[in-house]
Protein backbone atom coordinates (compact mmCIF):
# COMPACT_ATOMS: atom_id res chain seq x y z
CA UNK A 1 0.00 0.00 0.00
CA UNK A 2 1.19 3.30 -0.72
CA UNK A 3 1.69 6.15 1.41
CA UNK A 4 0.55 9.82 1.03
CA UNK A 5 3.97 10.71 -0.31
CA UNK A 6 4.24 8.44 -2.83
CA UNK A 7 3.37 9.29 -6.68
CA UNK A 8 1.59 6.70 -9.16
CA UNK A 9 3.03 6.15 -12.47
CA UNK A 10 0.87 6.20 -15.42
CA UNK A 11 1.04 2.49 -15.76
CA UNK A 12 -0.31 1.88 -11.79
CA UNK A 13 -3.16 4.39 -12.14
CA UNK A 14 -4.28 2.59 -15.49
CA UNK A 15 -4.18 -0.74 -13.97
CA UNK A 16 -5.70 0.48 -10.65
CA UNK A 17 -8.41 2.28 -13.16
CA UNK A 18 -8.80 -0.78 -15.67
CA UNK A 19 -9.42 -3.37 -12.40
CA UNK A 20 -12.00 -1.10 -11.20
CA UNK A 21 -13.77 -0.73 -13.88
CA UNK A 22 -13.72 -4.30 -14.43
CA UNK A 23 -15.44 -5.36 -11.39
CA UNK A 24 -17.84 -2.23 -12.09
CA UNK A 25 -18.95 -3.66 -15.60
CA UNK A 26 -19.34 -7.40 -14.15
CA UNK A 27 -21.68 -5.97 -11.78
CA UNK A 28 -23.71 -4.19 -14.20
CA UNK A 29 -23.50 -6.45 -16.91
CA UNK A 30 -23.97 -5.99 -20.84
CA UNK A 31 -26.21 -5.34 -23.33
CA UNK A 32 -26.74 -5.74 -26.88
CA UNK A 33 -29.22 -4.39 -29.25
CA UNK A 34 -29.82 -5.21 -32.68
CA UNK A 35 -31.59 -1.97 -34.66
CA UNK A 36 -33.04 -3.04 -38.33
CA UNK A 37 -35.35 -0.93 -40.94
CA UNK A 38 -34.90 0.75 -43.72
CA UNK A 39 -32.18 3.72 -44.99
CA UNK A 40 -34.12 6.84 -43.10
CA UNK A 41 -36.82 5.16 -41.03
CA UNK A 42 -34.81 6.74 -37.76
CA UNK A 43 -33.16 4.20 -36.39
CA UNK A 44 -29.93 6.51 -35.20
CA UNK A 45 -32.56 9.40 -34.19
CA UNK A 46 -34.03 6.64 -31.85
CA UNK A 47 -30.76 5.64 -30.15
CA UNK A 48 -29.30 8.93 -29.70
CA UNK A 49 -33.17 9.98 -28.29
CA UNK A 50 -32.45 6.53 -25.77
CA UNK A 51 -29.12 6.45 -24.58
CA UNK A 52 -27.14 8.93 -22.74
CA UNK A 53 -23.91 8.14 -25.02
CA UNK A 54 -23.45 8.74 -28.25
CA UNK A 55 -23.86 5.34 -29.85
CA UNK A 56 -24.97 6.14 -33.58
CA UNK A 57 -22.34 9.02 -34.74
CA UNK A 58 -21.40 7.90 -37.93
CA UNK A 59 -18.08 7.04 -38.99
CA UNK A 60 -17.18 4.85 -35.63
CA UNK A 61 -18.86 1.67 -36.41
CA UNK A 62 -17.06 -1.47 -36.73
CA UNK A 63 -17.91 -3.18 -39.84
CA UNK A 64 -18.12 -7.20 -38.46
CA UNK A 65 -19.92 -8.25 -41.90
CA UNK A 66 -20.46 -6.80 -45.28
CA UNK A 67 -23.96 -4.76 -44.03
CA UNK A 68 -23.63 -4.79 -39.98
CA UNK A 69 -21.75 -1.83 -38.23
CA UNK A 70 -21.04 -2.78 -34.08
CA UNK A 71 -21.10 0.78 -32.42
CA UNK A 72 -19.64 0.52 -29.18
CA UNK A 73 -18.31 3.14 -26.98
CA UNK A 74 -15.12 2.88 -24.11
CA UNK A 75 -16.61 1.97 -20.44
CA UNK A 76 -20.14 1.79 -22.38
CA UNK A 77 -21.95 -1.34 -21.44
CA UNK A 78 -23.83 -1.26 -24.68
CA UNK A 79 -23.38 -2.56 -28.09
CA UNK A 80 -25.61 -1.60 -31.05
CA UNK A 81 -25.26 -3.61 -34.13
CA UNK A 82 -27.30 -1.65 -36.94
CA UNK A 83 -27.42 -1.77 -40.64
CA UNK A 84 -26.91 2.22 -42.12
CA UNK A 85 -28.21 2.82 -45.23
CA UNK A 86 -29.70 0.47 -46.79
CA UNK A 87 -32.81 0.47 -48.91
CA UNK A 88 -33.94 -3.10 -47.88
CA UNK A 89 -35.21 -4.51 -51.29
CA UNK A 90 -34.73 -7.86 -53.03
CA UNK A 91 -31.51 -9.26 -52.87
CA UNK A 92 -29.92 -6.74 -50.21
CA UNK A 93 -32.67 -7.81 -47.78
CA UNK A 94 -32.02 -11.97 -48.14
CA UNK A 95 -27.84 -10.80 -47.87
CA UNK A 96 -28.58 -8.94 -44.61
CA UNK A 97 -31.40 -11.74 -43.43
CA UNK A 98 -28.58 -14.04 -43.54
CA UNK A 99 -26.00 -11.97 -41.77
CA UNK A 100 -28.38 -11.43 -38.72
CA UNK A 101 -29.34 -15.18 -38.82
CA UNK A 102 -25.77 -15.84 -38.62
CA UNK A 103 -25.06 -12.94 -36.06
CA UNK A 104 -27.98 -14.51 -33.76
CA UNK A 105 -26.17 -17.73 -33.59
CA UNK A 106 -23.12 -17.28 -33.39
CA UNK A 107 -23.45 -14.53 -29.97
CA UNK A 108 -25.62 -17.45 -28.79
CA UNK A 109 -22.57 -20.23 -28.74
CA UNK A 110 -20.73 -17.17 -26.30
CA UNK A 111 -21.91 -16.47 -23.04
CA UNK A 112 -25.20 -14.49 -22.21
CA UNK A 113 -23.98 -11.10 -22.00
CA UNK A 114 -22.83 -11.53 -25.58
CA UNK A 115 -25.94 -13.15 -27.08
CA UNK A 116 -28.39 -10.31 -29.11
CA UNK A 117 -30.45 -9.41 -26.29
CA UNK A 118 -33.31 -7.96 -28.44
CA UNK A 119 -34.04 -6.29 -31.90
CA UNK A 120 -36.15 -3.34 -32.49
CA UNK A 121 -37.49 -3.72 -35.74
CA UNK A 122 -38.24 -0.37 -37.22
CA UNK A 123 -40.40 0.85 -39.52
CA UNK A 124 -41.29 4.49 -40.50
CA UNK A 125 -45.37 5.57 -40.33
CA UNK A 126 -44.88 7.78 -42.60
CA UNK A 127 -44.06 5.79 -45.24
CA UNK A 128 -47.57 4.40 -44.68
CA UNK A 129 -46.39 0.66 -45.89
CA UNK A 130 -46.00 -2.45 -43.78
CA UNK A 131 -44.17 -4.89 -46.76
CA UNK A 132 -44.57 -8.87 -46.71
CA UNK A 133 -40.66 -9.21 -46.80
CA UNK A 134 -41.05 -7.11 -43.66
CA UNK A 135 -43.23 -9.28 -42.11
CA UNK A 136 -41.74 -12.79 -43.22
CA UNK A 137 -38.21 -11.34 -41.78
CA UNK A 138 -39.80 -10.74 -38.69
CA UNK A 139 -41.38 -13.88 -38.10
CA UNK A 140 -38.20 -15.89 -38.96
CA UNK A 141 -36.25 -13.76 -36.44
CA UNK A 142 -38.92 -14.38 -33.88
CA UNK A 143 -37.95 -17.94 -34.31
CA UNK A 144 -34.43 -17.19 -33.51
CA UNK A 145 -36.05 -17.05 -30.08
CA UNK A 146 -34.79 -13.06 -29.97
CA UNK A 147 -37.64 -10.81 -28.26
CA UNK A 148 -38.66 -8.15 -30.77
CA UNK A 149 -39.98 -5.07 -30.75
CA UNK A 150 -41.74 -3.08 -33.74
CA UNK A 151 -40.94 0.16 -33.51
CA UNK A 152 -43.09 2.21 -35.74
CA UNK A 153 -40.51 5.36 -36.09
CA UNK A 154 -41.73 9.03 -36.54
CA UNK A 155 -45.07 8.50 -35.67
CA UNK A 156 -46.90 11.89 -35.53
CA UNK A 157 -50.73 10.34 -33.88
CA UNK A 158 -50.30 7.31 -32.75
CA UNK A 159 -54.25 7.33 -32.11
CA UNK A 160 -55.06 7.59 -35.42
CA UNK A 161 -52.53 5.56 -37.24
CA UNK A 162 -53.78 3.59 -40.00
CA UNK A 163 -50.62 1.66 -40.00
CA UNK A 164 -50.04 0.92 -36.47
CA UNK A 165 -53.94 -0.48 -36.44
CA UNK A 166 -53.30 -2.88 -39.33
CA UNK A 167 -49.73 -3.90 -38.38
CA UNK A 168 -51.91 -4.45 -34.85
CA UNK A 169 -54.53 -6.33 -36.64
CA UNK A 170 -51.72 -8.75 -38.12
CA UNK A 171 -50.90 -10.52 -34.93
CA UNK A 172 -47.58 -11.16 -35.17
CA UNK A 173 -45.55 -13.11 -32.51
CA UNK A 174 -43.70 -9.86 -31.72
CA UNK A 175 -43.03 -8.93 -28.18
CA UNK A 176 -45.35 -5.32 -29.09
CA UNK A 177 -45.94 -3.11 -31.49
CA UNK A 178 -45.04 0.48 -29.99
CA UNK A 179 -45.31 4.09 -31.99
CA UNK A 180 -42.76 6.49 -30.73
CA UNK A 181 -41.59 9.67 -32.16
CA UNK A 182 -37.92 10.03 -31.18
CA UNK A 183 -37.43 14.04 -31.71
CA UNK A 184 -40.16 16.47 -31.66
CA UNK A 185 -41.64 17.95 -35.04
CA UNK A 186 -42.36 21.79 -35.54
CA UNK A 187 -45.64 21.33 -37.54
CA UNK A 188 -46.00 25.58 -37.52
CA UNK A 189 -44.64 28.14 -35.88
CA UNK A 190 -46.93 28.14 -33.11
CA UNK A 191 -47.24 24.50 -33.17
CA UNK A 192 -44.61 21.43 -32.48
CA UNK A 193 -45.65 18.05 -31.75
CA UNK A 194 -43.82 16.72 -28.48
CA UNK A 195 -41.25 13.40 -28.64
CA UNK A 196 -43.57 10.73 -27.26
CA UNK A 197 -43.55 6.85 -26.77
CA UNK A 198 -39.94 6.48 -25.84
CA UNK A 199 -40.71 5.88 -22.10
CA UNK A 200 -42.97 3.12 -23.18
CA UNK A 201 -40.34 1.34 -25.27
CA UNK A 202 -37.95 1.41 -22.48
CA UNK A 203 -40.17 0.12 -20.19
CA UNK A 204 -41.54 -2.99 -22.18
CA UNK A 205 -37.55 -3.44 -23.05
CA UNK A 206 -36.30 -3.68 -20.19
CA UNK A 207 -39.01 -5.94 -19.03
CA UNK A 208 -37.59 -8.44 -21.82
CA UNK A 209 -34.29 -8.54 -20.57
CA UNK A 210 -32.25 -11.37 -18.94
CA UNK A 211 -31.23 -9.38 -15.60
CA UNK A 212 -27.00 -9.04 -16.97
CA UNK A 213 -28.16 -7.19 -19.79
CA UNK A 214 -31.73 -5.22 -18.02
CA UNK A 215 -28.98 -3.48 -15.63
CA UNK A 216 -26.69 -2.26 -17.99
CA UNK A 217 -29.49 -1.49 -20.62
CA UNK A 218 -31.22 0.43 -17.90
CA UNK A 219 -28.25 2.72 -16.54
CA UNK A 220 -27.45 4.12 -20.11
CA UNK A 221 -31.02 5.15 -20.80
CA UNK A 222 -31.87 8.74 -20.23
CA UNK A 223 -35.71 8.30 -21.12
CA UNK A 224 -37.08 7.62 -17.58
CA UNK A 225 -35.96 7.60 -14.26
CA UNK A 226 -38.98 5.05 -12.82
CA UNK A 227 -38.71 1.78 -14.48
CA UNK A 228 -40.77 -0.44 -13.30
CA UNK A 229 -40.15 -3.90 -14.56
CA UNK A 230 -42.99 -6.47 -14.57
CA UNK A 231 -41.90 -9.98 -13.46
CA UNK A 232 -42.76 -12.71 -15.81
CA UNK A 233 -45.12 -15.48 -14.39
CA UNK A 234 -43.91 -18.64 -13.52
CA UNK A 235 -45.25 -21.20 -15.27
CA UNK A 236 -43.94 -23.58 -12.78
CA UNK A 237 -45.55 -22.77 -9.40
CA UNK A 238 -43.66 -24.47 -7.55
N1 LIG B 1 -38.44 15.15 -36.11
C1 LIG B 1 -38.06 13.88 -36.23
N2 LIG B 1 -37.23 13.52 -37.22
C2 LIG B 1 -36.87 12.23 -37.29
C3 LIG B 1 -37.31 11.26 -36.36
N3 LIG B 1 -36.77 10.06 -36.69
C4 LIG B 1 -36.02 10.29 -37.79
N4 LIG B 1 -36.06 11.59 -38.15
C5 LIG B 1 -35.36 12.23 -39.26
O1 LIG B 1 -35.30 11.33 -40.35
C6 LIG B 1 -34.02 11.37 -40.95
C7 LIG B 1 -33.39 9.97 -40.96
O2 LIG B 1 -33.18 9.55 -39.62
P1 LIG B 1 -31.98 8.60 -39.18
O3 LIG B 1 -32.10 8.42 -37.74
O4 LIG B 1 -30.68 9.08 -39.72
O5 LIG B 1 -32.37 7.27 -39.96
P2 LIG B 1 -31.60 5.86 -39.96
O6 LIG B 1 -32.61 4.80 -39.88
O7 LIG B 1 -30.53 5.85 -38.93
O8 LIG B 1 -30.97 5.85 -41.43
P3 LIG B 1 -29.68 5.06 -41.94
O9 LIG B 1 -28.56 5.29 -40.96
O10 LIG B 1 -29.42 5.64 -43.30
O11 LIG B 1 -30.05 3.60 -42.05
C8 LIG B 1 -33.20 12.40 -40.17
O12 LIG B 1 -33.25 13.63 -40.86
C9 LIG B 1 -33.92 12.50 -38.84
O13 LIG B 1 -33.78 13.77 -38.25
C10 LIG B 1 -38.18 11.69 -35.32
O14 LIG B 1 -38.63 10.92 -34.44
N5 LIG B 1 -38.52 13.00 -35.30
MG1 LIG C 1 -28.43 5.55 -39.00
Amino acid sequence: MADNNTSYSNEQLRDTFNKEYESFAKDIGQCNILLLGKTGVGKSTLLNAVFTKQLAITGIGKPITQDIQEYSQPNCPITVYDSPGLELTGRVIQRLKDEVTKLINEQRKLPIQNHIHFVWFCINEQLRRFEDAEEKWIKDIVKQEVPVIIVLTQTLDPQNSKLLEFIKKRDLPVNDVIPVLAKPVQITAEYKIPAHGLAHLVEVTATLLPEVARKAFIKEQKVTKNICVKKKKSKNKN
